[in-house]
């Protein structure tokens, strides 16, 4: 089923006419209403009036994480704070928060884009939607929350944490629509074995994934595991939240992008430089109707593709590939550039071992080293000493056949890495100290 029909299947020059008008008048309203955007464009010797079709686009400066620091908390708002009626921030790992605001329609087209988004993911009115993102500042729990409840499904609110009382709630709620990060689903899992039952038997059809890089081998896991379709959403606070693209349940092969209120190109990360379709660089969005936060051509620093071929499920918005990881996630290893998703496909595709993994990166005598800390599995701990090593040896070549860098593979006790409630930390990395 789609959500708006008119919106989301709308023949693209029809589209197109709709996103100049929409970016025209974004960009009249932040030159007037945000000196930071009239200083860039002063600078960059540009007036809105000079943009004249989307093409023009690219003329345009960009704006950085740094720049909405530089801002922080509420340089970058385009209305006066009475007309503000929620915030939210994205904690981020270094610096200060990124602090974002909404109007009530912001609060109104997100709820929209939401039960969209819930919809292509294969939310219908009569589901029971279990929605494990944190409540909160993050944008996830609230986000998914109001979508829901704008589709007509049932929402539980239950946020992240509290894992056992969770499945408890699964069990007797009979939610039919898990909404979580990964790397949370896998812990539920793994608790809800420990409470003995499998969510198998549970009531859920789908599941809607998204806030952290995952791969494509994680998707079969997490199907198998929990006998459900599991379906990609992509977001970000600067933007919106959830709901700036997702998967189509009908085909789950690229993200359409909601391309009637956000405007996406791909650059190449170190020049700068406008990619073509299908080319492989950084995500760029520019937002064409939000009101107390607009943003201009942000550099989200996440890497994928934009491709423009019609989707079986007939909606006509631009796909974007599967997020491989962040410009920022980007391990280098003795010169060789590594996701942390790359070795989430190797250590999937050995069955001793679980997908609860970590990557630890030091500095020994001047040289880069990377471990690949993995939990085996519990059925095979009490297996041979012998056995484990031969797994370790095996998941170090694959790694280095796969990406071309040397690891030494680690295998750990069961439930030895600390499980996520969120977005999970996949990366400790010991150099920059
Ligand atoms: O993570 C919004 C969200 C909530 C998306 C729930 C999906 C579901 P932030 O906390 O601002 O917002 O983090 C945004 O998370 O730039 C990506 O690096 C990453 N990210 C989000 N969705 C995906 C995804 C939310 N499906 C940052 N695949 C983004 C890969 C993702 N990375």
């Amino acid at each position: 089923m789609i959500y708006d029909i008119d919106f989301e299947t709308m023949p693209r020059e029809a589209l197109e006419a709709i996103q100049l008008r929409r970016l025209q008048t974004t960009l009249e309203n932040v030159y007037a209403k945000v000196p930071f955007y009239k200083e860039k464009f002063k600078e960059a010797g540009i007036v809105p009036g000079d943009i004249r079709s989307l093409n023009d686009l690219s003329k345009l400066p960009f704006t950085t994480k740094q720049d909405l620091r530089d801002n922080y908390p509420y340089g970058m708002f385009a209305v006066p704070m009475e007309s503000v009626v929620r915030i939210h921030a994205s904690s981020g790992t270094t610096g200060s928060p990124t602090v974002v605001g909404y109007t009530r329609r912001d609060i109104d087209n997100w709820s929209d884009l939401m039960a969209r988004a819930l919809c292509a993911g294969g939310a219908t009115r009569g589901d029971i939607i279990h929605n494990a993102y944190g409540y909160g500042l993050f944008t996830g729990g609230l986000g998914v929350h109001y979508g829901a409840e704008k589709l007509g499904a049932s929402v539980i609110p239950v946020s992240g944490g509290n894992t056992k009382r969770q499945i408890v709630i699964m069990r007797d709620f009979g939610p039919t629509i898990l909404t979580a990060t990964p790397s949370y689903t896998l812990h539920l899992a793994e608790v809800a074995k420990e409470m003995g039952f499998s969510f198998s038997d549970l009531n859920f059809k789908f599941g809607i994934f998204g806030a952290e890089p995952w791969s494509e081998d994680m998707r079969k896991e997490l199907e198998e595991t929990l006998g459900i379709d599991a379906v990609d959403i992509y977001g970000l606070s600067e933007v919106m939240g959830p709901g700036v693209a997702i998967e189509c349940h009908e085909a789950k092969c690229g993200l359409h992008i909601f391309e009637d209120h956000f405007i996406p190109e791909i650059i190449d990360p170190i020049t700068g430089e406008s990619l073509p379709y299908g080319e492989t660089g950084e995500l760029v969005f520019t937002s064409i109707t939000k009101e107390a936060f607009p943003i201009i051509r942000y550099r989200t620093r996440d890497i994928t593709s934009l491709h423009p071929e019609p989707c079986v499920c007939g909606r006509t918005h631009i796909r974007m590939k599967r997020v491989s990881g962040r410009t920022d996630d980007m391990l280098i290893i003795r010169g060789v550039n590594v996701f942390p998703s790359q070795i989430e496909s190797v250590l999937m595709k050995s069955s001793e071992t679980t997908p609860h993994y970590q990557l630890v990166v030091d500095r020994e005598n001047n040289l880069d080293t990377l471990t690949v800390k993995v939990e085996v599995s519990e059925s095979l701990f009490a297996d041979e000493i012998k056995m484990l090593q031969n797994t370790e040896k095996k998941i170090s070549k694959d790694i280095k056949e796969y990406l071309g860098v040397s690891a030494k593979v680690k295998l750990v006790e069961p439930k030895s890495i600390a499980r996520s409630e969120g977005k999970a930390v996949r990366v400790i990395d010991n150099r920059q100290r």
